[in-house]
Formats: C-alpha cells, sequence, structure tokens
C-alpha cells in the first residue's frame, strides 16, 4: 500500500501525540496516588490528647491572625465554638481522634477532610463579621448528623 507522505507525518504525529497523553496520564495519575497532594504531617491518631500540637485545642490571636488547633472525634468538633477576627488570616490545623469527618464552614469556601494519622492545615480569611455553622460532610457513624461546630468572626478591633 502507497501512503503519501504527509499522512504518515500526521499518523506518527497523532499516535505520538496519543502516547504523550497516555504517559501523562500514568505520571500524574500513579505518581500523584502515591503521597497526599499537600502538607504530609503526620500523627498518631490514637496519642491526639497526649500530643503537644493536639493537648490544648483553642484559638490563639496574635497581630498577624489568628491560629485555630481543633479535632473531631465522633460526634463532636473540639473545640465546639470557634472565635476569630474577621478580615485576618486564620489558619486552621485539624486532625481526628478516630474515622474520617469533614469540616465545613456553611457560607465559606473553608471546606477539608479530617483524615486520622494527618494533620489538615488550611489558611482563610474571614471578611463578614457573624456566626457560621460548621458541619460534618463526610459520613462517620450514626451520630453524624449531630455533628456540628460553631464559628463566631468578630468585628476586629482597632
Ligand atoms: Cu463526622
Amino acid at each position: 500500500m502507497n501512503v503519501p507522505l504527509y499522512e504518515k507525518i500526521w499518523m506518527w504525529a497523532a499516535g505520538g501525540i496519543i502516547a504523550a497523553f497516555i504517559a501523562i496520564v500514568l505520571v500524574t495519575g500513579v505518581g500523584g496516588a502515591l503521597q497526599p497532594p499537600s502538607h504530609v504531617e503526620t500523627i498518631d491518631p490514637t496519642q491526639v490528647f497526649k500530643d503537644p500540637r493536639f493537648a490544648h485545642p483553642a484559638v490563639t490571636v496574635d497581630a498577624n491572625g489568628a491560629t485555630v488547633v481543633a479535632f473531631g472525634m465522633m460526634y463532636g468538633f473540639t473545640p465546639a465554638e470557634i472565635r476569630v477576627p474577621a478580615g485576618k488570616r486564620v489558619t486552621f490545623r485539624m486532625t481526628s481522634t478516630d474515622v474520617t469527618h469533614g469540616f465545613l464552614i456553611v457560607g465559606t469556601n473553608a471546606n477539608t477532610m479530617l483524615v486520622p494519622g494527618y494533620v489538615s492545615q488550611f489558611t482563610t480569611v474571614f471578611q463578614r463579621p457573624g456566626e457560621y455553622l460548621i458541619v460534618c460532610n463526610e459520613y462517620c457513624g450514626l451520630g453524624h448528623h449531630l455533628m456540628s461546630a460553631k464559628l463566631i468572626v468578630e468585628e476586629a478591633k482597632p
């Protein structure tokens, strides 16, 4: 069969693009699945109460913003009421003592999973003062629907 040269070039080019796509899918899919995508900080889930990072779950406010140390367990969050300043950077550091929980602050873009064995961390800014509902959005057991907490965003003091 006599295939014209241009036809051959385009067949090889199309084949090469397909091979490149498959390679990209394999490299990112397999490589990315080997570890969590960000902030790999581990913790022994059975020792959360004794671990110095989580022994005193609380909100620490300083000039730059606030740091929230909290954990989720069946079926609640500790602390159950979190007070942070409006318009400042708030860093959440959280984990779970038992199973995987969710941490969603309704009406904001704050949403993470609390996976036992790992410390979840993210930073956000709450612009609007007010009261926000925090819910667990990963089914974690019979009391899942009872698992909630409160975020109070306070007007920043001048
Ligand atoms: Cu839960």
